[in-house]
């Protein structure tokens, strides 16, 4: 297989850790491109110009981060990080749903400054992505989200969020959130492909 990605990429880092969870490094080549720039590849692959996306061995190509995580768990070994059926899979992927909402409204944040001239930015709407953020950040600071015997897919999808807004946005939830921030802990030390996928510094 191989997956048009990004080190800098927090989508690209759900999938990553997903592949050292799942047991597949050896199995998954990782093709690095620049989604800022157009790529004439990743075009092709996923019109929508995103990465990451993945090319499996029979030539197909699987998008977005959420859809690759999934196939990547029925064909790799080690836990199952997406329940197949039952409550558990719908609290699994809604919880998931809220890591990557936090990181899309942490995205758009930066995409303002790297997109849009100066002149033209509205701090009213940078505003309106800050309070997703925060009342995200307060809902999960209320109740951190367990795990049992090992992190799952929506666990892996909460620090990929968290671990862009430290890189991005300089850490700067941590100070009102330091159950969120004993929890980032607890989950680098269970799941040690977090720190392999760190964005470069
Ligand atoms: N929902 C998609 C989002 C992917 C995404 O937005 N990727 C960003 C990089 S982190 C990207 O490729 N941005 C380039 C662009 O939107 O033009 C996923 O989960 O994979």
């Amino acid at each position: 297989m191989k997956l048009l990605s990004s080190p800098a990429s927090p989508f690209g880092r759900k999938v990553s850790m997903t592949i050292a969870i799942k047991n597949l490094k050896d199995q998954v080549e990782v093709l690095g491109v620049d989604a800022t720039k157009g790529d004439a590849s990743l075009n092709a692959a996923n019109p929508l110009g995103r990465i990451p996306a993945l090319i499996t061995d029979a030539g197909e190509t699987i998008h977005d981060s959420h859809v690759i995580c999934e196939y990547l768990d029925t064909v790799g070994t080690g836990p199952v990080l997406v329940p197949r059926s039952g409550p558990e899979r719908w609290r699994t992927l809604t919880l998931a749903s809220l890591g990557d909402g936090l990181i899309e409204q942490a995205l758009l944040q930066v995409y303002e400054g790297r997109y849009r001239p100066e002149n033209m930015r509205v701090q009213s709407w940078m505003e309106r992505l800050q309070s997703k953020i925060d009342r995200t950040l307060a809902h999960l600071e209320a109740s951190p989200p367990a795990w049992g015997a090992h992190p799952d897919y929506a666990h892996v999808t909460l620090a990929a969020a968290l671990g862009y807004m430290d890189f991005r946005h300089a850490g700067r939830w941590r100070a009102a959130h330091p159950k969120m921030v004993a929890w980032l802990d607890r989950f680098d030390a269970a799941v040690p492909a977090f720190k392999a996928s760190a964005p470069p510094t």
